[in-house]
Formats: C-alpha cells, structure tokens, sequence
C-alpha cells in the first residue's frame, strides 16, 4: 500500500488563535498490514464538521496541489441501451419494475453511436460514456460494445462504459478493445445500500471493480447523494471510495434525480432536501480524501443551479458530464455550460 501524505499545509495565516486549521490526519496503514483504513470513518466525519469556510480551504488547497486550477474535463454521457433493467435500484427510471415512460431500447448500433461521439467530441467533449442499462454483460452483447469502444476510441476520445456486473474475463476484452475507464459506482453507504437495490449486493459491486482494477483499465466509481442517507452514511460512501488500493482515478459525485414512478420520488415526500451546502461539503470530502481523482459533479447540475455548481468547482470539482442528456433525464445543455464556464473563468480541459 502506498503512503500518501497529500494533505495540504496547515494555514499559517496570523489572524487570531483559530486561524491554524488542525485537519483530520488519515490513518496510517498499521505496521502489520491489518486493514486499518487510510480514513478512518471518523477522520471522514471530522472533515464533513468543519467550518464551511475551513472545509473549503482544505479541498481548495489539495485541488491545486495535484489539478490546474482552473480547468474542468467534459465527458459526455450517451445511453446505448436504454430500459427494460431487471434491477430494482429505487433512483432509477430505466429499471423495468417502475412506470417512468422509459421505453426498452436494443442496443444502438456504431453508425450511431459514432455519430453522438462525433458531435461530443466537436462540442468540445475529450471523454465519452457508454451506458447501458443491464445487470450483467451477456457474452452475446459484450461483442457489439466491444465494436462500439473500438469506434470510439479511433476518434480520440477517452473511453467509459458503465454496463452493470462484469464475469471474469470481459474487463480484459474492454481492455483490448480500447476502453480506458470502466464506471461502476457503490451508489452508498453499505449500511445504507439495502434500503435502495435489493437485487445485487454491495460485495457483487466490489467483485466487479476488482475486476476491472485487475484487467488493468481505470476505475470510475462513485455514488448518489441526497437519497435520504444521513451524513454519517455519506462519510460512509466517501471512506468506501477514499480507503480503496489505488483509489478510483475518476469519482462521479451525483445528486439524486427524482423521477416520477422510482420509489424515491415519492420515498422522500415530507422530508426536508439535501441542504446543496452538504452536497458541496461532500464534493469537497471526496477532494481532500482523493486528491489525485477526476471528481465529477455528476446528475442533478441542472436542479442544483449555477451558484451551487460554482461552490462545487471551489470544493474541487474538476469533471462534468456535458451535452443536453445524461443517461434519460436532463442535464444543462451546452450553450449554459459555456456561459457558466465563461463567468467562472473556467477552461475546458
Ligand atoms: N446499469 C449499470 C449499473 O447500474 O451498473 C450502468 C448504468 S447506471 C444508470 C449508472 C449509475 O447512474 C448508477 O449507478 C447511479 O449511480 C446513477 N444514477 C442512475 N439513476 C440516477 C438518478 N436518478 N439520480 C442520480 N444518479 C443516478
Ligand atoms: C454516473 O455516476 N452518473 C451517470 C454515469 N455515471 C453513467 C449516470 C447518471 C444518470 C442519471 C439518470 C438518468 O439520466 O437516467
Ligand atoms: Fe439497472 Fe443500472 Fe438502473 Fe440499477 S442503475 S436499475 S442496474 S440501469
């Protein structure tokens, strides 16, 4: 296990006994190579208590320490099989156990899969994702995604497929074929996780980005916030994250979606929203706990808005999805994100 030391330096501003921020230090990994965690889950939550403004500070600093400062990768997301997900995940509107108006789709074909890419990649896009909406790659279907990676790849643009669990030997296949990141996220906590997918376990997730870290592509892995997790539960997903060996090369943080006819639609009627500070404050965890990670502030921008988003990008945010769609829901479309960018300062990278 490598030693990281990526903590920023203590402030040394001179302005009064509270201006020195004592941060929560990680963990060292025991001399005996126990499994003590890098962040510990209390380390995680000290940080998650900080004042707003120290908590900003840190993750600032470690941005750019280890990330251009002011520069922000665009991925675009492209469904390519849309629906018809036996999977029972309460935030989704492609699972076929909900009425959501998702229809189910076969798999598009290359014509059209390049096309998206193509018009990705001339709006400025230099990462494109592939999502389907399966459980598991069927061997039958992993030759077609396999010409599909293949396509994309070609074009120069880095590749991403999120396609449910994989089987020994498929990462290897995605591999060859010119995937460079595979996206399977822990969605949660794991004491959390049972109240929202019951048809795969937590360990089922971990076996498959085993995989995927022994075929020799880079992880994507992140999670869903504002489901109705406490804050503990979200220190949870980050210390889950941040206590893998490596850490994910690129953490997509989303806020939940509500779709009409997913349980969480209504599930988290009557109780209050996710205040968007404790979205920020834990874009900013993730940052401090990954320093070297892509962190994606992923679903939700559309709903979070601008001011959010910009606090998103203070706490260390360096990666968006771009393009109109995510998967089936909205996202900002290009000509706000240009805007947005433009006000901020901030460079497509
Ligand atoms: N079916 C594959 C799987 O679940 O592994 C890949 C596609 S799945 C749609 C990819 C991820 O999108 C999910 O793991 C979840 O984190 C995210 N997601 C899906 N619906 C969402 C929603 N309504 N709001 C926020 N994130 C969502
Ligand atoms: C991820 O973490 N978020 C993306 C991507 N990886 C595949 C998906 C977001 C989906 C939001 C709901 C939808 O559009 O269907
Ligand atoms: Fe299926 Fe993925 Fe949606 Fe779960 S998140 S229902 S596995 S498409």
């Amino acid at each position: 296990m490598t030693d990281r030391t990526d903590l920023p330096p203590r402030s040394t501003a001179s302005c009064g006994a509270d201006a020195v921020i004592a941060p929560p230090r990680p963990r060292r990994e025991a001399a005996d190579g126990d499994a003590a965690a890098r962040w510990p889950l209390a380390a995680i939550e000290a940080l998650f208590e900080l004042p707003f403004a120290d908590l900003m500070y840190r993750a600032q600093a470690t941005h750019r320490e280890h990330h251009p400062a002011n520069a922000v990768q665009l991925s675009t997301l492209l469904s390519i099989k849309t629906g018809g997900c036996p999977e029972d995940c309460a935030y989704c509107p492609q699972s076929a156990r909900y009425t959501t108006g998702v229809a189910n789709e076969p798999l598009l074909d290359v014509a059209a899969v390049t096309a998206a890419a193509s018009a990705a990649r001339d709006a400025g896009a230099t990462r494109f994702c592939m999502g389907a909406a399966w459980r598991s790659v069927k061997d039958r279907d992993l030759e077609p995604v396999l010409e599909l990676v293949a396509a994309v790849k070609a074009m120069g643009l880095t590749t991403c497929c999120t396609l449910g669990m994989l089987k020994d030997g498929q990462a290897e296949k995605l591999k060859a074929a010119g995937l460079d990141f595979y996206n399977h996220n822990l969605d949660t906590a794991p004491d959390f996780y049972g109240d929202i997918v019951t048809t795969r376990d937590y360990d089922d997730r971990l076996a498959t980005l085993a995989r995927v870290r022994d075929a020799g592509l880079s992880v994507c892995c992140g999670g869903i916030v504002g489901m109705g997790e406490s804050r503990r539960q979200r220190a949870g997903l980050i210390g889950q994250l941040a206590n893998m060996d490596p850490y994910p090369e690129s953490v997509p943080i989303n806020h939940l979606v509500q779709v009409e006819g997913t349980p969480l639609a209504t599930r988290l009627d009557g109780e209050p929203a996710l205040d968007p500070l404790e979205f920020v404050r834990t874009i900013a965890v993730a940052r401090i706990t990954m320093p070297r990670a892509m962190v994606r502030l992923s679903a939700g921008r559309r709903e979070l808005g601008e001011a959010v988003q910009a606090l998103c990008f203070l706490a260390g945010a360096n990666s968006i999805f771009y393009g109109d769609r995510l998967l089936t829901t909205g996202n900002p479309d290009v000509e706000a994100d240009r805007a947005l960018f433009a006000k901020l300062g901030l460079a497509a990278a």
